[in-house]
């Protein structure tokens, strides 16, 4: 198979919940490699990190969510769909971690509270940890007072909230609301498919990005040197 090939049978793996060769579905793809084998197989290849994720994964995930908002998918689709493309992304970290970076400091970053939608999430911190911040993953569902403890054991540290709900995003002006009263000068970062720039400025947030990279690099012009 050549590299074309092997990225749309990838892509097909995240929309059919496909892991590894050991996931038993879909039937058609029995006993055939799944997104963890291929995602090996592209990198010994040379298909670099940005391309796996950008050309096959996400796309495979926005395949799903397409016909889950048509009704033709349902939740247990998507919940194989996630884990095939967090097995992928297991063998992508490393590339992204390489470098062995001095730390360039704090990054806390959570999914809002209300919301356990996790993967963008585990993308910026992969980019933003591979970028050389160190980063304190608060998971999912995290409320102010989790990061207001996150930020008294990392003074200085900057915050990034995510959220894939439109019944959560709003969370966020709380949870800003929250830090700014407790702490000042703390860069907020906010992202997330259904956000916007204008309802960053609204809720007081610093910056917007659904750019995983961007926020790296938005995080690097915040740095006190
Ligand atoms: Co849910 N879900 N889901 N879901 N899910 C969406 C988001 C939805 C759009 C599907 C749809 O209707 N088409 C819809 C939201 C509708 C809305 O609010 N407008 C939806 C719904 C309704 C729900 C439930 C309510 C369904 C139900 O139970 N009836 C439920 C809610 C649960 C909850 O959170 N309380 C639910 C549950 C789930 C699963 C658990 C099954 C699963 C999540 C598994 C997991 O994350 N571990 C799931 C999934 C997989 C999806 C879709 C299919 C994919 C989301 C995803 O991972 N995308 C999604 C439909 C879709 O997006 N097409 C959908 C890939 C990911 C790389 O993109 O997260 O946008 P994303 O991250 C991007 C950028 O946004 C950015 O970086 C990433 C890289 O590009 N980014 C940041 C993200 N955070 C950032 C932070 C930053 C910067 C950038 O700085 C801090």
């Amino acid at each position: 198979m050549n590299q074309e090939e092997l990225l749309n049978r990838l892509t097909t793996c995240v929309e059919k919940g496909k892991a590894d060769r050991a996931t038993p579905i879909p039937p058609e793809m029995k006993d055939m490699e799944g997104a963890s084998e291929l995602t090996v197989q592209l990198l010994n290849a040379g298909t670099s990190p940005e391309d796996i994720l950008n050309r096959a994964l996400i796309p495979g995930m926005k395949r799903i969510g397409d016909q889950y908002s048509r009704g033709t998918a349902f939740v247990p689709h998507l919940l194989l769909s996630a884990r095939a493309m967090n097995q992928a992304i297991v063998h992508l970290k490393p590339y992204f971690d390489s470098g062995e970076i001095e730390s360039k400091g704090i990054f806390i970053i959570g999914t809002v509270k209300g919301d356990l939608h996790d993967i963008g999430k585990n993308l910026v911190k992969a980019i933003v940890g591979g970028s050389g911040w160190e980063v304190v993953d608060l998971g999912t569902d995290v409320s102010s007072d989790r990061f207001i403890r996150a930020l008294e054991e990392n003074p200085g540290a900057s915050v990034g909230l995510s959220a894939l709900l439109t019944t959560t995003m709003v969370n966020m002006e709380q949870i800003v609301k929250d830090i700014r009263a407790r702490f000042t000068g703390v860069k907020i970062l906010v992202g997330g498919a259904p956000l916007t720039e204008a309802f960053c400025k609204k809720i007081g947030a610093d910056y917007f990005t659904l750019d995983p990279q961007q926020a790296a690099i938005y995080l690097d012009t915040t740095k006190q040197l």
